[in-house]
């Protein structure tokens, strides 16, 4: 599905972020993702624990059609191969095709040539609904910077704005840069989401499963600034709550499944932190 019609465009505000994950848990999007070898567990089990249902169909000859009938579709380029690859230009045709969300994490983009080109190819099919980075992947997107430390960010979210706006304008999408604050924007609006914890920059796939959140809210939200600023704000809230019950990193990620699963809309609406 693309947004179902029976979701309404709301304003953003906190309580409009409470309403799009009511929403989502209501649709349990399914969401196919075609991620990195390092993040696929924890990614689905993100996704399972606040309420989408996730599928890793990511071969050449399924991608396609499987994004044919999904309701959101992640293209995560972490651990890029041939095959995957061939598989993410089919899902991305299919999705472009049937009006279906996809998301975009450029993994790694600009400090790493071949991965680069592929997110030049995969952008002409169509323009994903949401592009999800951090700072410095940001930055080499948008054709600055270093590109990063491999998948590691060596920049600040605040510097990688202005770079985030003129690729939301020039490919006509939602530009979510992460950090302490992240900061959302449609090259216009700007949304910064002030929530978080420092222990999801040490559980691996901290970034790549928001931008399976992302996914599965884009599914079952008209405005993807909203379904961006309300993806965010359900797992870096749910991290919140988590961190109060853990003793570091590893527990951390254990708690944060339960507090997903057991975050409700109204405690969303009130712990969340839009700036
Ligand atoms: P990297 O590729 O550098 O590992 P990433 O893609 O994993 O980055 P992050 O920037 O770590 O992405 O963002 C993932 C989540 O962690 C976001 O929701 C963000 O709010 C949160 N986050 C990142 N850094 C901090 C921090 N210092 N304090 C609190 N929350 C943070
Ligand atoms: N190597 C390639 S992809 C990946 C690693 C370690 C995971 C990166 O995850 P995140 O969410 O960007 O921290
Ligand atoms: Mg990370
Ligand atoms: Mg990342």
């Amino acid at each position: 599905m693309s947004a179902p019609s029976s979701v309404p465009t709301v304003p953003l505000d906190a309580a409009a972020v409470g309403e799009a994950l009511a929403a989502m848990r209501e649709h349990a999007p399914l969401v196919q993702c075609l991620t990195n070898v390092v993040v696929a567990q924890w990614t689905a089990n993100v996704l399972l624990a606040v309420g989408a249902s996730p599928s890793m169909v990511d071969n050449p000859e399924e991608a396609g059609p499987f994004a044919a009938v999904a309701d959101g579709v992640l293209v995560n380029l972490g651990t890029p191969q041939e095959a995957t690859v061939a598989a993410m230009h089919g899902a991305v045709s299919a999705a472009a095709a049937a009006g279906t969300p996809w998301v975009l994490d450029p993994v790694g983009v600009g400090g790493l040539a071949w991965r680069s080109r592929v997110v030049v190819d995969l952008l002409a099919h169509a323009s994903p609904a949401l592009v999800r980075g951090n700072p410095s992947e940001i930055l080499a997107f948008a054709g600055g910077g270093s590109g990063g430390r491999g998948p590691e960010s060596v920049d600040a979210a605040e510097d990688a704005l202005d770079a985030g706006r003129a690729l939301a304008r020039e490919h006509g999408t939602i530009v979510a840069v992460s950090g302490e604050v992240d900061h959302l924007t449609d090259g216009t609006r700007l949304v910064r989401v002030a929530n978080g914890h420092r222990w999801l920059t040490q559980v691996t796939g901290g970034g790549c499963a928001l931008g399976a959140l992302m996914a599965a809210f884009a599914a079952t939200t008209d405005d993807p600034l909203l379904a961006a600023t309300a993806a965010t704000a359900t797992y870096t809230v749910a991290a919140e709550v988590a961190a109060e019950r853990a003793a570091g990193p590893g527990s951390f990620a254990v708690a944060l499944l339960d507090s997903l699963a057991t975050l409700n809309p109204q405690e969303l609406t009130e712990k969340v932190v839009l700036r």
